[in-house]
């Protein structure tokens, strides 16, 4: 064995391994670096079920000209106690890659997704924060012959739901270890997937940084401390009972207040709470306003099928934004067409889905009566509305999908307002400047309206104020 003590290049950015243990990161490490047959692996690889890589170690790896440090970690057990410590050792050494991380190996054992996967994943995801999907390549070890051979065949006949809406999550960053058991170093099969690897970590922009990772560990410490203080407050509660009442009562008293709390705290960390307060912010705050207001909010987010998450100001013709989740499996759809863009007009009305995928004005939303659909782990929930705040914008951006709706601040929302309430209905509607839109795409970006838009809206509003005049005229 090589000395390994983590000496990383200092201007160089990391390639980070991470994984359930045993589930083959140094393997992959060595594969990488060319390591793995000869007497000398960089990184221990061990046949024990106990876990082999106890700390981080690095080595250093070039992609043509570029270098990088590549890191392996030890792995993530399925015993919290051992985690705690694991997991503070992979946050230390992220501290010090000044650098930052080109991309984050996400390693997992090609087999049926399990629960311990699963929560493998959270784990991580916990420790490096959500926003580490956009730097993640999935890599699928333990493959047989065939699968390795065939990616494709494996992407097909292998996957499953969980598995294809997790690497969706990822960015669709996907590539499979080659078992070196199987394919030597010279096989073509062993170096055409490795070549994969190389590819993909070269495709990729931007850089995972300490930033990032300090951030998702606030939000964990502000999680934690909530947890705790409702503890101190159910704790409080059984003791004031247990004086007042005997010990049975207040054992079942904690238990029901323990269930409630849990299934609480479930649907906050799943962002409903969050969610509603900014999604209500952006789309339901013109109900006063002008009537003419039909779009979002500019701030309010979107993910793209890379796994960024940009605010919609910065969507462009041709983005692939996330537009629905049905069974699990996240939907993008193309941004066809920009209607307008720009300032100084008061913010919207808008149709949100509701619980039976009917499209409601965000105006008619009721706390505690209306649900709404948010997205939460690659699906969509109906969570009740907790509140609807009026707010006041000068900013404003209406935009076009193919599927006609996006997920905006996690919310499933119509892309069409200030229409009848039909989303079958304004896709047809919409058919022709679809196609249109096809054959020659869409430059339009700017404050005026787009024509074909505002064709549309002539003829509603016509139509509205002649169904007024002859209500009137009956009425009279
Ligand atoms: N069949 C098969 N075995 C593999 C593969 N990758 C690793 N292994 C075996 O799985 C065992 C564990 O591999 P490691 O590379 O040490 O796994 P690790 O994720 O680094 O494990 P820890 O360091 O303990 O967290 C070893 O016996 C490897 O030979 C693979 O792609 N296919
Ligand atoms: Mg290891």
């Amino acid at each position: 064995m090589a000395d390994n003590t983590p000496s990383l290049i200092i201007n160089a950015p990391a390639i980070l391994l991470v994984g359930k243990t045993g589930a083959g990161k140094s393997t992959l490490g060595n594969l990488m670096l060319g390591t793995s047959e000869n007497e000398n692996p960089t990184f221990l690889v061990s046949d024990s079920f106990s876990s082999a890589t106890k700390k981080c170690v690095s080595a250093t790896y070039n992609i043509g000209d570029e270098i990088y440090n590549i890191i392996d970690t030890p792995g993530v057990f399925d015993t919290d106690d051992l985690d705690e410590e694991i997991l503070k050792e992979i946050a230390l050494t992220i501290q010090k890659c000044a650098h930052g991380i080109k991309a984050i190996l996400l390693v997992f054992e090609a087999k049926r997704f399990t629960d311990e996967q699963r929560e493998m994943i959270d784990k991580i995801m916990l420790l490096l924060g959500e926003e580490a999907l956009q730097y993640m390549i999935s890599v699928f070890s333990h493959c047989n012959k065939k699968q390795t051979e065939n990616p494709e065949y494996f992407r097909k006949s292998c996957w499953n739901d969980p598995i294809k809406a997790f690497v969706n999550s990822a960015g669709g960053r996907w590539t499979i270890s080659p078992n070196p058991d199987y394919f030597p170093p010279d096989n073509t099969v062993r170096q055409e997937r490795l070549q994969d690897l190389e590819k993909i970590i070269k495709s990729m922009s931007g850089i995972y940084t300490t930033e990032i990772l300090n951030k998702a560990r606030k939000i964990q410490e502000e999680n934690a401390r909530i947890a705790r203080k409702i503890e101190n407050r159910r704790q409080r509660e059984h003791d004031e009972i247990l004086m007042r009442e005997g010990e049975e009562i207040a054992r079942a008293n904690y238990e029901m207040q323990k269930a409630d709390d849990e299934r609480i705290a479930n649907e906050n960390s799943n962002k409903g709470f969050q969610v509603l307060c900014q999604i209500l912010g952006s789309i339901t705050d013109a109900i006063f306003g002008d009537q003419r207001n039909r779009c979002f909010w500019p701030e309010t987010q979107v993910k793209l099928e890379s796994g960024r998450i940009i605010r919609m100001s910065e969507l462009q013709i041709g983005d692939r934004v996330l537009s629905n989740i049905r069974n699990g499996i996240a939907e993008f759809s193309d941004v066809y067409l920009i209607a307008h863009i720009g300032q100084l007009r008061l913010t919207t009305t808008h149709y949100v889905f509701d619980e039976n995928l009917s499209i409601t004005f965000a105006k008619n939303l009721r706390p505690g009566e209306t649900k709404i659909l948010v997205s939460v782990d690659n699906k969509l929930v109906p969570v009740f509305v907790d509140d609807v705040t009026n707010e006041w914008h000068d900013k404003y951006i209406n935009f076009y999908t193919r599927a006609g709706s996006v997920i905006a601040d996690g919310v499933l929302c119509s892309c069409y307002d200030h229409c009848p309430p039909s989303q079958t209905l304004m896709d047809l509607v919409f058919l022709p400047v679809r196609w249109w839109t096809r054959i020659i795409p869409s430059t339009h970006r700017e404050e005026r309206l787009h024509p074909y838009v505002q064709f549309l809206e002539t003829v509603y509003l016509s139509f509205i104020n002649a169904m007024k005049k002859s209500k009137r005229l009956i009425e009279s």
